[in-house]
């Protein structure tokens, strides 16, 4: 079996050390963070039959979430984190400490998914933008609230179910009368991504976790 294809399945099968092993081995070899990425959650896309309101294996989902988490949080964060401390160039070193975007993130009203929105928080945190990470089951208010608070360039959200979408076009709107719609809405996670832009009133909808970094790095709140 293809060493990916290891490591997606042991993240399916919940073995979190071993994932965590695989993992690290990997980094160390010859595959990016992006592949990795791509193996966990190629793991957990299989378990979608084990996940719907009739069959919910809800033990065997949650060890491989467990899987996922701990691959996430000591292999992708460590390897980003040595990526960082090895920049020779001073310059370089000096730019990237000091955060210049603010980033508020999380899930939706309603959703308790957030895997994928702990993968985009961490993937940005190293790559020198400030996250305020709310959690998940977020209301419209306390989106809008934190960003102005937090003087946020960004909101991030995150929605894997599909009822809760409705909610989402009111972030923007919320923003735009209290004055603030110069803050980007950031969408992603696959409810999110079987919508559009213009349903969702957001400025842009991320297929992946790095299309989203790329976003938040290339463009820039017009304040
Ligand atoms: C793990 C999981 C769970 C776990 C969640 C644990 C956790 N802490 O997140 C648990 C067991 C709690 C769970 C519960 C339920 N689940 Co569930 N779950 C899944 C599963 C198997 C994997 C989801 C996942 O984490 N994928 C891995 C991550 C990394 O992928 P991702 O979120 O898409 O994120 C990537 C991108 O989308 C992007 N991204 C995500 N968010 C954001 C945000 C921004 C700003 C950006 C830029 C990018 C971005 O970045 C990531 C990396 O690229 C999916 C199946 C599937 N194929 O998606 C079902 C799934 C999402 N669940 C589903 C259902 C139905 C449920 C339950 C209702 C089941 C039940 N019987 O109660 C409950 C929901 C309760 C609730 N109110 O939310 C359905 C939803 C159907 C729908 N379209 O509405 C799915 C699709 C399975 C299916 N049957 O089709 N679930």
């Amino acid at each position: 079996m293809e060493p990916l294809d290891e490591l997606s399945m042991l993240v399916q099968k919940g073995e979190n050390s071993l994932a965590v092993a695989c993992a690290d081995k990997l980094l160390r070899g010859s595959c990016s963070v992006e592949d990795i990425v791509s193996a966990v959650s190629d793991g957990l896309a299989v378990l979608r039959d084990k996940c719907t309101v009739e069959n919910f294996q809800l033990l065997d989902v949650l060890l491989a979430t467990r899987a996922m988490v701990e691959v996430v949080d000591e292999c992708i964060s460590k390897s980003l984190k040595d990526e960082m401390d090895n920049l020779s160039n001073e310059h370089e070193k000096t730019a990237k400490a000091e955060p210049q975007k603010t980033l508020v993130i999380g899930t939706i009203q309603g959703d308790v998914h957030d895997l994928g929105k702990h993968l985009v928080a961490t993937l940005c945190r190293f790559n020198n933008i400030r996250v305020i990470n709310m959690g998940k089951d977020i209301a419209v208010e306390q989106f809008v609230k934190a960003a102005i608070k937090e003087k946020a360039d960004y909101v991030g959200v995150s929605s894997l179910m599909t009822v809760c979408l409705p909610k989402i076009k009111h972030i923007k709107t919320s923003l735009e009368l209290k004055g603030y719609g110069d803050i980007k809405v950031v969408g992603g996670g696959a409810a999110i991504q079987q919508s559009t832009i213009e349903t969702l009133n957001i400025d842009y909808l991320a297929y992946d976790a790095f299309e989203g970094l790329d976003y938040f790095s290339n463009t820039n709140r017009a304040r």
